[in-house]
């Protein structure tokens, strides 16, 4: 039976307004674990409507499947630049944090998806709505495909290797960025995008 609940925000450290997150679940068969936020227009320049990221998250073959939904409006693939980029943060030095700056920003190593099906690496974690890139070409991404609907955005469908992470914490960081988005300025730094954190609930997936 499906459960729908609705959560209040509080594990989120996003800085920026968002209405909630919905955590819809099937209790006790370790099926899909879906979290949804959402943003005003007010706050995020990705879309002039309701900005929602959906992230579900589900243990398939041993790899920790990740299928992120964005109403992006429009397409930006590599060209010149990373154009729209998802990154995705795991606590892979398992200090139970999600470890950011220039001293320590690698430690946890920044997963960074283009829209164009490539990554680049190494990454490090600024802060909560900046990485820092190498001057490289972006390769052919092992960890996602990224497909995108002009009617919904974009779907990256991710697959990592949880034998490979060996993960102790499931907090998670996320942001998107839309590279076609003016910057806004809010108090935690420029960003085209935004960003989330929480805790994915891995215990309850396998
Ligand atoms: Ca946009
Ligand atoms: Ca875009
Ligand atoms: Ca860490």
């Amino acid at each position: 039976m499906h459960v729908l609940a609705l959560v209040p925000a509080l594990c989120l450290v996003t800085s920026l307004c968002f209405v909630a997150y919905m955590h819809l679940s099937s209790a006790g068969d370790h099926s899909p674990k879906t979290f949804s936020f959402s943003w005003g227009p007010e706050s995020q320049n990705v879309t002039s409507e309701i900005l929602y990221l959906n992230m579900t998250f589900e243990i398939v073959d041993e790899k920790l499947s990740i299928i992120a939904r964005v109403n992006d409006n429009d397409f930006n693939g590599y060209g010149g630049s990373f154009g729209d980029w998802l990154c995705i943060v795991l606590d892979r030095n398992h200090n139970g944090k999600i470890d950011r700056g220039w001293e320590h920003g690698d430690d946890d190593k920044p997963y960074i998806l283009c829209a164009s099906n490539s990554t680049v690496e190494p990454v490090i974690l600024i802060d909560d709505v900046n990485c820092s890139v190498p001057k490289k070409l972006p390769v052919p991404s092992p960890y996602h495909t990224c497909n995108f609907d002009p009617q919904t955005g974009y779907t990256f469908n991710v697959s990592l290797s949880l034998q490979k992470l060996a993960l102790t914490s499931d907090v998670i960081h996320i942001i998107f960025c839309d590279s076609d988005a003016q910057i806004l300025y809010p108090p935690a730094g420029y960003m085209h995008g935004v960003y989330v954190e929480f805790s994915f609930g891995l215990d309850e997936l396998k």
